[in-house]
Parts: C-alpha cells; structure tokens; sequence
C-alpha cells in the first residue's frame, strides 16, 4: 500500500519540510521547525535519513554553547529514532557577503571565508556519519559578462574542489562530494548550469574519483532538457553519486514541486532508470511545500513524495515485466543497440567490405510509439 519503510532510503532535506514561505514578493507563513523535531517527524513518516546546511541546524551566530545544545539534541533524536544522515551541505549563499558567490566569488577573502565554513562542517558531517557532501554553486554565476571572468571562475572552483579533496583525504574521511548543476536562479546565469558542464570540469580535478554529481530534476528541466537522459549520462560515467527528487513544470523558476507532481513522465523515466540500474544511494528530496501549506500540508506534501516514488516504482516494475513490452521492444530493435557495432575480432576492414541495402533499410519504421504508449498506458493505470 505505497508504505515507505527505511530500507527505501527516502531522505530529506532540514530545509525542505523546515521551509518558511518566504518568496520575492511575501513573507514567512511558517514557523522556524526545530531539527529534532523534524527527525522524530520524517522518522514517523517512514523515512531513512535527513539532510541539512550548516545554517539550517545552526543558526549562524549561534555561541559555542548554543552549538553544542543544539547538536546534542539532534544527535538523540537520530538515536531515538535510528535515522540516518548520509549527506551534509554548506550554506554558501544567504549571508551577504555570499553575494557574488562562495568559491568563485571575485573577492578572495569571501572565498578563504567560503572554503573554511566548508571544512568545519565537513568535520561535523563526518562526526555524523556522513559519506556525500553536496556542493551546490548558490550565488557562484553572473548577470553581466565583463563583471566575471569565466577561466578564472573555474580555475577557483577547481582550487576549491582540490583544496577539499586534499583536506579530506589528510584527515583519512571516507565523504565523497557531489556538485549539484543548475541553470539559474538565484543568479541570472548560474557556473556549472546542466549535468553535463559538471561531468567535463569533474575530469579536470586532481581527484575526479572522489566527486561526482547530484542532479536535481527541476533544475535540469529548467534548462529544457531531458532529466532521465542526464540522469542515464551521469550513471554511465560512475558519477551519479547522489540525486535531489522534485516536480517542475517546463522552463520557468526553481519551482521545487513534490516529487511527481510536474512531468509525470519523466518521473516515471527515472524512476525506471534509478530502479533498473542499481542506483543504491539515497532517493533525496528536495523540494519546497508551497506557500499555502500550513505544516500539516508540509507532511501531507512529504508524504507525498515518498508514496509517489513508490507507485511510479511499482509501475516501472509491471511495465517491465509485461509481455507485451518485451515484444514491443524487440520490434524497436532496442536490445540492438547493445550489441557492439563490430563483433569481437573483426576490423574496420570488415566494414568497409560489407554491402547495405539503402533502399530497404531506408524504409525500416522503428516502432517507437507503440512501446511508449504502453508504458503511458501503465502509467495512466489502464494495463
Ligand atoms: C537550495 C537549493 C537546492 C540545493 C540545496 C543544497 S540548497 O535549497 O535550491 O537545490 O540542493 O545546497
Ligand atoms: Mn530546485
Ligand atoms: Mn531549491
Ligand atoms: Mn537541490
């Protein structure tokens, strides 16, 4: 009955369900939720484990003294409750000085400022148990062109990523990081905007094995592109080290809907994807309960994102195992493309040799449609 259990490793962000409403143009419509509260709440829920930014667990300014309480606190709510907390970030974007970027900020001391908020959270991530470290760009981008030099930005953010990587392999830490792309918002344009720009700058690190990718599904669809294909991208590399899980409709703002509310059926895509191809890591939601909502709505929308996961999930199992389906993909030739193009042995000499029927092959339909309409019709529950 769509019932998540721990074992489905549903995580949250402290700043997801801890969302107070604040937008553009209004106010807060919610009150400040404590971490331990939350715990004991998404513990009720079935979840596996919370997320959070330094600032979202303590409050910046906070004294030694508060810290320690707070943290204290927390740590028996996660004892209480067995949750988990895989993945740690860092708030390198609300403070003003944050204001033209953490690591690749132009001012250098906002950047040595940026890099030891970092390392002091990494400690406390790794105190709790945490093997990914997120880092999403926040204000690293631009709105003009000449204010920003884009070969310095990445030589910085590729400084920073080295310096990092350094740090944890000196303290012997078993934490990977994972960068978190996104096109715009809140800057105007954003530095690593798709999947894609993260991959090829991973490959210019010192030590690209110890940082992968966590793509969120809005983001990439606000840059119009196919969230399932950057997903199926990142996998093939090895670098799908974590992924945030919403809903979002077309190319507009960061909307941050519950998972599978938006495009229902790239949802349905990648959940198939995650499910088919052993993705063991946490299924992370990021995603911000809309304004309206008072906090029983915030649990309603939480729920919501754990039971969707779980009905798309057992839909993509009975599209697989439809006979229909198999047959449907045979006649679209797509084990085909599974094949090497030459066979084990022969050389492009056997190529050039070989004879095509243009004629005839020219005609082949693939049949595309009537396999994505059986899985439609599985979605819509019809089969
Ligand atoms: C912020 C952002 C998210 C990132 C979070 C991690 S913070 O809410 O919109 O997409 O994942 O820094
Ligand atoms: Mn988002
Ligand atoms: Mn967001
Ligand atoms: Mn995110």
């Amino acid at each position: 009955d769509f019932r998540p259990v721990p074992e489905d490793k549903f995580t949250f962000g402290l700043w997801t369900v801890g969302w107070r409403g604040v937008n553009t143009f209004g106010d807060p419509v919610r009150p400040p939720l404590d971490g331990a509260d939350a715990v004991r709440r998404l513990a009720e829920l079935g979840a596996h484990g919370i997320t959070f930014h330094d600032d979202d667990l303590i409050p910046p300014g906070s004294s030694d003294a508060d810290r320690e309480a707070i943290l204290k606190r927390f740590r028996g709510a996660l004892e209480e409750t067995g949750l988990a907390v895989p993945m740690v970030t860092t708030n390198l974007f609300t403070h003003p000085v944050f204001r033209d970027g953490g690591f690749t900020s132009n001012s250098r001391d906002v950047r040595r400022y940026a890099l030891r908020k970092v390392i002091r959270n990494i400690d406390l991530a790794v105190s709790m148990g945490a093997t990914t470290y997120v880092c999403w760009g926040g204000q690293d981008g631009a709105e003009t062109e000449a204010g920003k030099n884009d070969a310095a930005a990445l030589d910085r953010l590729r400084e920073a990523f080295d310096l990092l990587c350094g740090y944890v392999r000196e303290q012997g830490y078993d934490l990977r990081f994972a960068i978190e792309p996104k096109p715009n918002e809140p800057r105007g344009d954003v530095l690593l905007p798709t999947v894609g720009h993260a991959l090829a700058f991973i490959n210019e690190l010192e030590h690209p094995e110890m940082v992968g990718v966590n793509p969120e599904v809005g983001h990439e669809q606000m840059a119009g592109l196919n969230f399932a294909h950057g997903v199926a991208q990142a996998l093939w590399a090895g670098k799908l080290f974590h992924i945030d899980l919403n809903g979002q409709r077309g190319v507009k703002y960061d909307q941050d809907l519950r998972f599978g509310a938006g495009d229902v059926k790239e949802a349905f895509f990648l959940v198939d994807l995650l499910e088919s191809a052993g993705y063991d890591g946490p299924r992370h939601f990021d995603f911000k309960p809309p304004r309206t909502e008072d906090m029983s709505g915030v649990w309603e929308s939480a729920r919501a994102c754990m039971r969707n996961y779980l009905i798309l999930r057992e839909k993509a199992r009975a599209f697989r195992a439809d006979p229909e389906v198999a047959a449907a993909l045979e006649a679209a030739r797509v084990p085909e493309l599974s094949r090497p193009t030459l066979a084990e042995g022969e050389s492009v000499a056997d190529l050039l040799t070989e004879e095509i029927d243009l004629a005839e092959v020219g005609e082949r339909g693939y049949h595309f449609e009537k396999l994505d309409q059986l899985a439609l019709e599985h979605l819509f529950g019809v089969r």
